[in-house]
């Protein structure tokens, strides 16, 4: 214990006054949970690749447990997990929440028991949580997703919907309000008009049902816009089946390996991502250095996470009161 404090603490007050960031001390030994929202989800096990990297070059002797709820359970199967392993006494929690607001008193449960909690990918409301990594920021998502549905459609515009995950999922419900406030601000998208917000709630079935729902209920559909990786390809493969691939267009949110053969048929003509894999090696480094006490999760600290460079953490732009971690960038996939 000396030894971290003397080791930490001439860092840390070098880093809270913007000196040099802290450099993690590897080899602590802290058990760290990786709760996504769904962990058979693909672009979830490639999150959890990124986090066990860290972990071994971290050389942590403590636990990483990769651990999450079914589609099913999605909410009280977070509440749970959380729970129990506030009860077993880790360290930290890396969430990627199912609901912005329900999770909010197991997650300060957790923190009352000093428990680092560390949502990525999907916050909670930032009085639940220590921080949030955020995979792009927020409102340029809205942007983003406006500006690929306007290159799809050009200028003449025409109807679409949005085939979004779960109703309760903070990421895609701030995303899908960014894309409203995005179209709204500029003219350039005056002719979008957005007709139906439905969800299949990151189940392929549902996403695939609902995407059918949408072709059959407006005749003059142009386009599907799915800001989930799951409804993203469930809607490619729907549009496929129905052979529609082209008459509707369909963008979004989209996992590489998923999407390739689908826009290889014309099923899908652009989407966007992050990489998965490293917002969990990132989400990991963080939660690593709050949980063994190497940075204490202020505004202004900055730290190097490996291999991806420096960080600072910062006041969330689009959560008051949130603090976050912005990794980028976005890619832009299409045939091409
Ligand atoms: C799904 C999940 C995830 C989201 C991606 C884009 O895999 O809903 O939370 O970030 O889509």
């Amino acid at each position: 214990l000396v030894l971290i404090v003397l080791l930490a603490a001439p860092i840390l007050s070098a880093s809270a006054q913007g000196g040099e960031p802290v450099e993690a001390v590897p080899g602590q030994e802290v058990n760290l949970i990786l709760l996504p929202k769904d962990p058979g989800n693909p672009v979830f096990v490639e999150a959890h690749n990124g986090a066990m990297e860290a972990h071994e070059e971290l050389e942590n002797p403590g636990e990483l447990i990769f651990t999450g709820p079914t589609p099913e359970n999605a909410i009280p199967g977070q509440i749970e997990i959380i729970t129990s392993g506030t009860t077993e006494g880790v360290d930290a929690i890396m969430i990627s929440a199912n609901a912005y607001e329900e999770l909010v008193p197991a997650t300060t449960a957790a923190r009352e028991a000093g428990i680092a909690v560390v949502t990525w990918d999907s916050p909670v409301m930032p009085e639940g949580e220590d921080l949030f990594i955020a995979q792009v920021d927020f409102s340029e998502t809205g942007v983003v997703m406006a500006d690929m549905a306007l290159s799809l459609l050009g200028d003449e515009g025409g109807q679409f919907a949005i085939l979004s995950a779960t109703p309760d999922a903070s990421n895609q419900n701030a995303w899908i309000e960014a894309m409203q406030a995005a179209i709204e601000a500029d003219e350039k998208y005056a002719n979008l008009e957005l007709v139906d917000i439905v969800y299949g709630n990151d189940v392929p079935e549902d996403s695939y049902n609902q995407a059918l729902g949408l072709v059959d209920k407006y005749p003059d559909l142009k386009l599907i816009m799915a800001p989930t990786t799951v409804g993203l390809a469930a809607a490619a493969k729907a549009l496929q089946d129905e052979d529609l691939c082209g008459e509707v267009l369909l963008s979004g949110l989209g996992l590489p390996s998923e999407m390739q053969a689908f826009v290889e048929d014309g099923c899908s003509q652009e989407f966007a991502l992050w990489s998965f894999h490293d917002l969990g090696y990132l989400a990991y480094y963080v939660s690593y250095l709050l949980a063994s006490e190497q940075i204490t999760g202020e505004v202004g600290e900055s730290f190097v996470a490996g291999r991806m460079g420096e960080y600072t953490i910062e006041e969330d732009p689009n959560r008051e009161g949130g603090k976050r971690v912005l990794m980028g960038p976005f890619s832009l996939y299409n045939l091409d």
